[in-house]
């Protein structure tokens, strides 16, 4: 290259500078791809199914002779149709819960389905649902449980390997695996000794095998705890955590922060709530008339995914094998909720004027309901042609830019500008989904008051759902 040509290229550097010094730049600790995808799938099944199932026991004490297992019409396909008719997005199973027992014939394990009568020890859960899975368009995740009541190496060193060997023949033989969950008890084996868990190993294990599948435990790595059962997330939830010092189990950090999360976390370790659609995580008769109503479904949907965490719904299929018909009639009517709800986005509408209160700029990409468009404010004003009823705001951030917005405010104003409701909030993360009672609104104003740096707002969108569906 030539002197001249150096120095003109030089020049036009210089007057392009600026602009690209202006582009706003992520703030870390930001989600890889994997984490928003993830997030992204905000509701999926968890199903937990196994010789508890038959004994009506919670944690099976791992002696259960394996002819416990017995279903009479097991059919993984009709879990996933249900699944898929529910909306769910994937389906995590409880490959070996703290009783042992395996749903796929183990080479590391001599207490596994191979063991049982049922389909003359030649069938493999792992392997159905897996398949069920692909045909149906749904993610395949898998609950391996550390606590092992019955295998003999439980208590020793050696059990480490075996863990890490079962997760092995679970990747090779039926991935891909999206998501996979280690659950944080940690009890007596059958020798009486409890084990110490090798995390680090167990970690390293996965991330070779398979690095885009996403890790749950109470500290992640990449999914964490939200701290306790019942499906509700922090009204303050930060997708970040510490865990210097902390380890799954008795060590992770107390269920409160679980629950929030760390303004300041070192790592993006997102939290997931999970929940069953019963009183128990394993089919039992007698809970067939304590099915969740669609109606809970809704407002757990709304404590979990409009708090930016995700839905983990446990459906246990029944002792036929399959999901029971309290189940899926309750799921289904959480789905029609969900879309008769959210059908009409009112913000969305051409006569909806959506500007930057900074600069009058108009961004319509604020309600195109796409997650990568973003804009830079710090208010946002949305004038209506008329007045529309409205209860329930929706608020995104662009988390791959990183989790900013520390509080906010919402003021929903009159024909003459008189606030009709204030609303506050602190953080919006993934999806933040605010109900009130309902006003006419003209004009809505929404105020970032503090952020971790500038502000950056994805979708806003408002809903008139039904009355009776105003957070509890
Ligand atoms: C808990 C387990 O002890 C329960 O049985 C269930 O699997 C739940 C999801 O996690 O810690």
């Amino acid at each position: 290259m030539s002197m001249r040509k150096i120095w003109t290229f030089l020049l036009m550097a210089s007057f392009l500078m600026p602009a690209v010094a202006q582009q706003v730049q992520p703030l870390p600790p930001v989600p890889s791809a994997p984490q928003v995808a993830w997030h992204n799938m905000e509701y999926y099944w968890f199903t937990h199914f196994g010789p508890n199932t038959f004994t009506d026991k919670e944690w099976g004490h791992g002696d259960e002779p394996e002819d416990i297992f017995n279903p009479t019409q097991l059919d993984c396909r009709q879990w996933a149709r249900t699944a898929k008719a529910a909306g769910a997005k994937g389906i995590i199973i409880t490959a070996k819960h703290h009783d042992g027992f395996c749903l796929w014939p183990s080479k590391y394990s001599t207490h596994t389905i191979r063991e049982s009568k049922w389909r003359n020890g030649k069938g493999d859960i792992l392997k159905e649902l897996s398949q069920a899975c692909k045909e149906y368009g749904l993610k395949f995740g898998v609950y391996l449980s550390p606590w092992d009541r019955n295998h003999p190496k439980y208590g020793t060193p050696a059990y480490n390997e075996v863990f890490v060997n079962m997760m092995k023949e679970i990747f090779a033989n039926y991935g891909p695996i999206w998501e996979f969950w280690w659950d944080g008890a940690n009890g007596e084996g059958p020798n009486g000794k409890k084990q110490e868990y090798d995390w680090s190993l167990f970690r390293e294990t996965i991330k070779k095998l398979s690095p885009n599948t996403v890790v749950f435990s109470d500290v992640g790595p990449q999914v964490r705890w939200v701290g306790n059962e019942s499906g509700v997330a922090g009204t303050t939830n930060w997708n970040l955590l510490n865990i210097s010092g902390f380890t799954a189990g008795a060590g992770a950090p107390s269920t409160d922060t679980l629950n929030s999360g760390n303004m300041y976390g070192e790592k993006w370790i997102p939290a997931e709530c999970d929940v069953s659609i019963r009183p128990g995580w394993f089919y039992h008769k007698e809970e067939d008339e304590k099915v969740k109503s669609p109606e809970t479904l809704f407002n757990l949907y709304l404590k979990s995914v409009g708090r930016g965490s995700t839905l983990l719904l446990n459906v246990p299929p029944d002792r036929r094998g399959l999901i029971n018909e309290h189940d899926s009639a309750a799921l289904i009517g959480f789905r029609k909720l969900r879309e008769l709800n959210f059908k009409t986005n009112l913000f969305a509408s051409p006569s909806v004027v959506v500007k930057n209160s900074t600069t009058a700029k108009r961004i319509i990409t604020l309600t195109d309901g796409k997650q990568n468009t973003f804009e830079q404010l710090k208010s946002v004003t949305v004038q209506l042609k008329s007045p529309a009823t409205i209860n329930t705001i929706v608020l995104q951030e662009p988390i791959q830019m990183g989790q900013r917005v520390i509080k906010f405010k919402i003021e929903l104003q009159d024909a003459n500008g008189a606030t009709l409701k204030e609303i506050n909030g602190t953080t919006i993360g993934r999806k933040r989904i605010l109900t009130f009672m309902p006003v006419a609104a003209k004009k809505v104003e929404v105020i970032i008051e503090d952020s971790k740096a500038v502000p950056l707002i994805s979708e806003i969108a408002a809903y008139n759902i039904n009355d009776q569906l105003i957070e509890q």
